[in-house]
């Protein structure tokens, strides 16, 4: 059977670029997650088991919860090595862009990568852009790191997938698919997921360097969040939150501290919808959940300069955290309506 990760038009142009030894270097999106740093790592490794020089540069410093990771340390982060990062850039042959697929997600990256004359794209993400030569783009996919793996078995890398690949590719799979349980999850995940943990994977030492980082901070803003700040709307089916600077500075927060804060909305029975917002220096930050046939990457495409998945997305609002709230409960009931269960 055909693998929608790896038409084979798009294979055989990435196998004659690959023929040779090239410089290449991997590129991820702006705020990295386990997807991104895992298919960008685990690549890395992957592609230096072929006999290619591979570089890693991502557009910021990944949240340090990630730091584990074999071969992250490695990689170069435009924030704190802007003159390496682009001359790395500048002077490769080829650069791979994995788990995004516009331009404007790499932040101060975008012009360099831009300029590269040769661009391979690997995403999962909706509505690709078409910057690059080679285009690996399946929105069903569960994660870019699952599409690494089925695109290295594809070009016949299997045996380059060492335990050090591995560990990676497992890590963007377990946290891009909230541990094999969002719909993107299919038969083929699981066994891909069975075929590195043949390869070695850990996945229990895995799954506690994921999940248990929390620092008392943070769990105490956890608490203060779902007691003061949550709102349940039983008729609309939907849970809201807003967290204000104050809220922030009064737990010391950290990047990262009220990461996943959003599922907790969801989690309540009957719920189809939860929203989160929190006030940032310059902008209020929105992410969506939904359960079932609910698109909230359109609702936030349209109305608040977002986008993602279809059951999980992101956007931002320059008004008041206030103002954005009201925005979004004023277009709510109708954004609910047209998608009756
Ligand atoms: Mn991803």
């Amino acid at each position: 059977m055909s693998n929608p990760s790896v038409p084979a038009d798009q294979l055989e142009k990435l196998r004659e670029l690959l023929d040779q030894p090239k410089r290449l270097v991997i590129v991820s999106h702006y705020n990295p997650d386990g997807d991104a740093i895992g298919s960008s790592v685990g690549l890395m490794h992957i592609l230096r088991g072929a006999g290619h020089a591979v570089k890693v540069v991502l557009p910021n410093t990944p949240a340090d919860f990630l730091d584990w990771m074999p071969g992250r340390a490695e990689a170069l982060c435009f924030d704190r090595s802007p003159d390496a990062s682009l001359s790395t850039i500048r002077t490769s042959d080829i650069v791979l862009c994995l788990d995004f697929n516009q331009l404007d997600r790499i932040g101060g990256l975008e012009e360099a990568v831009r300029g590269a004359k040769t661009k391979v794209l690997i995403d999962h993400h909706q509505q690709p852009g078409e910057f690059a030569a080679v285009m690996f783009s399946d929105v069903t996919a569960s994660s870019t790191c699952q599409m690494v793996y089925d695109i290295a078995v594809a070009l016949g890398f299997e045996d380059h997938i060492g335990l050090e690949a591995a560990t990676c590719l497992y890590t963007g799979m377990v946290t891009d698919s909230g541990s094999f349980r969002f719909r993107s999850t299919t038969p083929h995940t699981m066994r891909v997921a069975a075929d590195l943990m043949e390869r070695g994977v850990a996945i229990d030492v895995i799954h506690g360097a994921i999940a248990d980082t929390n620092s008392a901070d943070r769990l105490r803003l956890l608490g203060f969040t779902l007691h003061e700040r949550m709102t349940v709307l039983p008729d609309l089916r939907t849970t809201v939150i807003g967290l204000n600077k104050d809220d922030l500075k009064r737990f010391n927060f950290k990047t990262g501290d009220t990461e996943g804060f959003v599922n907790y909305g969801l989690s309540i029975k009957g719920m189809r919808l939860a929203a989160f917002f929190v006030e940032r220096p310059d902008v209020v930050k929105i992410s969506l959940r939904s359960k079932g046939d609910l698109p909230v990457d359109r609702f936030l495409k349209e109305h608040f300069e977002g986008g993602g998945h279809a059951n999980a997305a992101g956007g931002q609002s320059k008004e008041s955290l206030e103002a954005s709230v009201q925005k979004f409960m004023s277009l709510l009931p109708a954004f609910l309506a047209a998608h009756p269960e």
